[in-house]
């Protein structure tokens, strides 16, 4: 059993991430058996979930006349434009069934304000809205942070340096992700999270 400082952060493992899901990541369903195997070696587990409504401002649906993965200029940056996914309530938002939900102790939603989007578990793509994470496992006595899910490139690339920046050791567990991998987003995914000090790692790390 790893100690319970060491927390795993599990990353939008949801039906609409995987195969038949609105904006499937290629092999997003491969990734649960081994977050399943890692997560029973964690004491302290934390589920990610994304979790907009509908008409959400990430949606290319909101923007008369573009297109999924066009980017548009948003008030706080540039946002990738995506099929509607993830919305509350609806089974595309649910966790993949085959997830071992009991090992979970708690679930972080986020991009659950209508107009900003939140890739991040931590901060939402503004810049300074916190999700209450990085609270919940201080208070916890977490200081590192194992990090698998979907998608490389995008949630899992910034909640990983939104969790450097809280000042929590991060590792991520490179065979337990899975990228969507626009225009180079994986590569520049990894060169980013390298240069704040990310450990790529695998799953010999932690789980035997
Ligand atoms: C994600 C795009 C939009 C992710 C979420 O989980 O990586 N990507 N919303
Ligand atoms: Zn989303």
């Amino acid at each position: 059993m790893i100690d319970a400082g060491t927390a795993l952060i599990a990353v939008d493992l949801q039906n609409d991430f995987c195969s038949g899901g609105s904006l499937a990541v290629p092999g997003g369903e491969e990734v649960v058996p081994l977050v399943n195997a890692l997560g029973r070696n964690f004491s302290t587990v934390v589920l990610t979930q994304d979790w907009h409504p509908a008409g959400h401002a990430s949606f290319a649906s909101s923007h008369p006349g573009r297109a999924p993965f066009e980017i548009v200029e948003m008030p706080y940056g540039p946002q990738v434009l995506w099929p509607d996914h993830c919305v509350q309530g609806q089974a595309g938002a649910d966790f993949h069934p085959a997830i071992e939900l009991s090992m979970a102790q708690a679930v972080i939603r986020k991009g659950f304000h209508r107009g900003v989007d939140s890739y991040s578990g931590f901060v939402e793509a503004d810049g300074r809205t916190p999700t209450g994470l990085a609270g919940y496992l201080r208070e916890r006595g977490v200081g590192r942070i194992v990090i698998a899910g979907l998608a490389t490139d995008f949630c899992v690339n910034w909640t990983a340096q939104d969790a450097v920046r809280g000042g929590f050791e991060v590792l991520v567990v490179e065979e337990a992700c899975r990228a969507i991998d626009l225009d180079g987003s994986l590569d520049r995914a990894w060169a980013e999270m390298n240069a704040l000090g990310v450990r790529r790692v695998s799953m010999a790390e932690f789980a035997g």
